[in-house]
């Protein structure tokens, strides 16, 4: 359930659990990219690295697995983190039968709903309305889940974004959309997408509260967003989150032109602000690990990554008959269902 008071997420043993969290997602995402390239994942893939904040942290102050959690194809890192089998998601991305979906979803669309992680979607913005279909049930049965929404800077221009927020605020859902501002959408930037780049005011003619969060500093984050979760489950009402990070790889695995709209030293200004690097410091100022152990830590989890790359590629491909199974249902044309 909860995980732990606002103190004991800035306890020792907690920044070493962030550590490892993002440490590990950064190396599973890097993994992700080498095995694409290699050939060894089909169709659409996208990371999230430079972006471990804003799953990490929210895994530590939502209740995880009760709280539901929708989001776009950028989807691994939560399955990961609400105990998912590695494995099992690192099989779907490779598209084999071991996967959470056996196979047949792939890296757009992991989705493990006993973890109350509803995927992993694919069309820009079309989960949108599916999360606030989530909040709505969750209060309709009077529970008091919260519903995390994520999106991104270019998916905020979607029209049924503001569809989403008209009814969450009607209904007072209780919902967070997160918007990820990582400046970038598909193979364009910010500023040449939206008119209004202050994406927090998205909510702002619904009456819905917002605000904007640094999404590349895991302390500062914990506090904003355990402050907002707890806010939205107290109240039963929607909330608009803008993280501000930024999206190191390009799109995704297929987009190779990422200098027709970014430059290499912003790019290397934004490594600047790195969350791993910043929590490094933090572990170090505080007397809490030094870089011996740090580097003992990424080399234990680089090979936790490579068992769990080892362990899906063992598995087989889904078999062809399997093409129709969890794509129809019979359904009794009497009843509807
Ligand atoms: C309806 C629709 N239009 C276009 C696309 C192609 N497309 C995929 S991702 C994307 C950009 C989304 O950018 P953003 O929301 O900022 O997410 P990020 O990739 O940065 O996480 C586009 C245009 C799509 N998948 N669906
Ligand atoms: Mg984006």
């Amino acid at each position: 359930m909860a995980k732990a008071k606002l103190e004991e997420l800035e306890s020792p043993a907690m920044l070493e659990e962030f550590y490892r969290q993002m440490v590990f997602i950064r190396r599973f995402e890097e993994k992700c990219n080498v095995a694409y390239r290699l050939g060894k994942i089909g169709g659409y893939m996208h990371t999230a690295v430079g972006m471990e904040v804003t799953p990490v942290g929210f895994n530590h102050v939502l209740k995880p697995t009760y709280d539901y959690i929708i989001t776009a194809y950028r989807d691994h890192p939560q399955p990961l983190l609400l105990g998912s089998d590695p494995v099992a998601v690192m099989g779907e991305i490779m598209g084999r039968s071991a996967g959470l979906s056996r196979g047949k979803g792939g890296s757009m669309h992991v989705y493990d709903i006993e973890k109350g992680f509803f995927g992993g979607w694919g069309i820009v913005g079309g989960h949108i309305p599916l999360g606030a279909g989530l909040a709505f049930g969750s209060k309709y049965k009077g529970e008091d889940r919260v519903t995390l929404c994520l999106l991104g800077d270019g998916a905020a221009n979607q029209g049924v974004v503001f569809e989403s927020m008209n009814m969450a605020a009607l209904w007072d859902l209780p919902i967070i959309f997160a918007i990820e501002n990582n400046e970038f959408a598909m193979g364009t930037r910010l500023e040449y997408h939206a008119a209004d780049t202050e994406l927090y005011k998205r909510g702002e003619p619904f009456g819905i509260k917002s605000e904007r969060v640094d999404g590349m500093d895991i302390l500062s984050f914990i506090k904003d967003a355990k402050r907002i979760v707890d806010w939205v489950r107290k109240e039963q009402k929607p909330f608009v989150m803008e993280i501000m990070n930024y999206r190191y790889n390009g799109h995704g695995a297929a987009d190779n032109d990422r200098q027709l709209y970014r430059t290499k030293e912003e790019e290397a200004a934004a490594e600047k602000r790195d969350p791993i690097a910043r929590l490094e410091k933090v572990l170090i100022d505080r007397n809490i690990m030094n870089r011996e152990k740090m580097e003992a830590i990424d080399e234990e989890l680089t090979d936790q990554v490579e068992a769990i790359y080892e362990a899906a590629d063992a598995s087989p491909f889904p078999d062809a008959s399997e093409v129709y199974a969890n794509v129809y249902t019979d359904m009794d044309p009497e009843k509807g269902h």
